[in-house]
């Protein structure tokens, strides 16, 4: 069909629906060679935007981490988006965009939402990972009813609308600038420019020059990434650090072949630097798409849950929440030591289940300021995604306030709040049967559990996690075991929502030692009663088939 502007629209069939598009903890993530199968990608953008409301005539953000397959995945989603009766596409020089920069221009563009072209922390290339996460017009990750609705149109496809590109169109997507595709503009924008200007309305860039221009040495990690064209601007462009702070910045598709996860096992380079040399006070790395983050500082890695209790105590250092904060969430599974800061702040505090879109409904409602996960995301209402640059920003003001060392900062932390020692466990890529066997035999056990004895405590309460959202009232049950004890301690398992190989179990393991206890021992010592115990319990060795974690966090 040629539609009055001279654009052949058609629609492609599909012999039959793919029955394993269902969007998991944060969008549809699989195998760069399963987005490869014919029509596999066009099948899910078809269902999204039958979906999404507000198409016809709407405007859409596209843009991705930079991966391989980002530059063919944007090119079809334009052509899709003009068959379907978008009026406007926004995306990025080079198709370049992190999660979190993605998540300020739906919202400063007035879109009907965005798709965001990221497998996350997950490794790119053909033999590595792909990822489209859908985003609504807050900013945010689709809240489940979206996703949900998106999986079952996937279930009964029976084609999709696509646009021919006339002879000789091609999308300029290393210039600025704007291309017609019959009623369809698409607007190629500077990715960085209005993120960069939000950061600098919340933080006192010249505090943090400052500090910056003096003895005090950092090195962030850009994994390779999207976050390299942004710390780039903001680290050694506007704050005046010297060049080479940023490493590995120049985004890459395959992430120069490594894994970019910002934790001590995938960021061991980084790690290695502030852990074992001194020439650093402050590390920082972001993961793929640039919302995660990991804190370091000399001879100190910051626990995530804990990165959040410290911006929570001392938020109003920052311009941007001089004011003080409505309220703060954590997912279940992060330590509970912001509970601690948030009680003695006297401001609410809400516990919800893995995954940002959760916290999208109490940050639209105003109910929360700052956020964060143990999974290295933190974020507060300046957008509805988390935010790693926005992470590290807020601990140099802080360092710039403060003028002293990370590992004082915790250490002033735990004297006044008490530590919550807290470790995941990880077992990647677990054969799926082992997996979801070892899960459903504890999760029978749950209710057994109650008033047993565990490391040497008692269990007082055992359940699978299930969530009533405060807002809208919607109910998500099956969020994680919790295995509770009586001294505040706790364990949690769950299995991943993000990987592609097999299963992951996560061991979260967590105790309290108050103000004036020992609060300076290692977390593996301090938790390898518990680490012990459910070992045990749940034959972990046995069923897995492996000694040790993949990675501990
Ligand atoms: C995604 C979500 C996060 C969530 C994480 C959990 O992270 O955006 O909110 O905490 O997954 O991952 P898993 O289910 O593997 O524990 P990302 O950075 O992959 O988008």
């Amino acid at each position: 069909m040629a539609t009055s502007t001279g654009l052949q629209i058609g629609t492609v069939p599909l012999e039959q629906p793919f029955s394993d598009q269902k969007p998991g903890t944060s969008g549809l993530r699989k195998s760069t060679r399963t987005f490869e199968i014919p029509h596999y990608l066009e099948s899910f953008i078809e269902a999204t935007l039958r979906v999404v409301p507000g198409v016809a005539g709407g405007t859409l953000v596209v843009g991705g981490d930079g991966r391989y397959g980002n530059r063919r995945a944007i090119d079809v989603i334009v052509r899709m988006a003009a068959a379907h009766g978008i009026a406007r596409v926004i995306t990025c020089t080079g198709g370049i965009l992190s999660t979190p920069a993605a998540s300020l221009l739906i919202r400063s563009s007035g879109a009907i939402g965005g798709i965001i072209l990221s497998a996350s922390h997950n490794p790119g290339g053909p033999d590595g990972d792909f990822g489209v996460k859908v985003n609504g017009a807050n900013g945010g990750p689709a809240p489940e009813a979206i996703t949900e609705a998106i999986h079952a149109s996937t279930l009964t496809l029976k084609g999709y609308r696509i646009a021919e590109a006339p002879d000789g169109w091609a999308l300029a997507l290393d210039r600025i600038g704007s291309t017609e595709l019959g009623p369809l503009t698409v607007e190629v924008i500077d990715g960085t420019a209005g993120y960069i200007t939000l950061m600098q309305q919340l933080f006192d860039f010249g505090a943090i020059a400052e500090l910056l221009r003096g003895d005090f040495a950092m090195a962030f990690d850009a994994m390779h990434a999207v976050s390299g064209p942004y710390a780039q601007a903001l680290f050694e462009g506007l704050l005046g650090a010297p060049a080479g702070t940023v490493r590995h910045g120049v985004p890459s598709e395959d992430f120069g072949g490594g894994h970019p996860d910002p934790n001590m096992t995938y960021a061991h380079e980084l790690a290695e630097l502030l852990l074992q040399g001194d020439a650093y006070a402050f590390g920082a790395a972001c993961d793929g798409d640039a919302d995660r983050n990991m804190i370091l500082g000399r001879h100190c890695f910051v626990n995530p849950s804990d990165s959040l209790a410290v911006l929570t105590a001392n938020a109003t250092l920052a311009p941007g929440y001089a004011q003080g904060l409505a309220g703060v969430a954590r997912s279940m599974p992060t330590s509970a030591a912001v509970d601690v800061v948030a009680k003695e702040l006297g401001i609410a505090c809400f516990e919800t289940p893995t995954g940002w879109k959760f916290f999208g409904n109490l940050l639209d409602a105003g109910r929360i300021t700052l956020c964060g996960e143990e999974s290295f995301g933190t974020g507060s209402d300046h957008i509805r995604e988390k935010d790693g640059l926005w992470a590290v920003l807020f601990w140099l003001q802080i360092l710039a306030k403060r003028r002293c060392s990370v590992a004082e900062i915790m250490a002033e932390h735990w004297s006044h709040f008490g530590r919550h020692y807290y470790s995941r466990h990880d077992y990647e890529a677990i054969a799926s049967e082992a997996a979801h066997g070892l899960y459903d035999r504890m999760k029978g056990m749950l209710s057994a559990l109650n008033g047993q004895s565990f490391a040497g405590r008692t269990i007082a309460m055992a359940d699978d996690f299930a969530y009533t959202d405060p807002i809208d009232g919607s109910t998500t049950t099956g969020q994680g075991l919790r295995l509770l004890l009586d001294d505040g301690s706790r364990v949690v398992l769950r299995l991943s929502g993000t990987g592609t190989q097999g299963a992951t179990l996560r061991v979260y393991l967590e105790s309290y030692v108050p103000p004036g206890g020992d609060l300076n021992q290692d977390p593996q010592a301090a938790l390898g009663d518990l680490i012990e115990a459910i070992d045990t319990l749940a034959e972990i060795k046995a069923r897995t088939g492996m000694d040790r974690p993949t990675v501990i966090t």
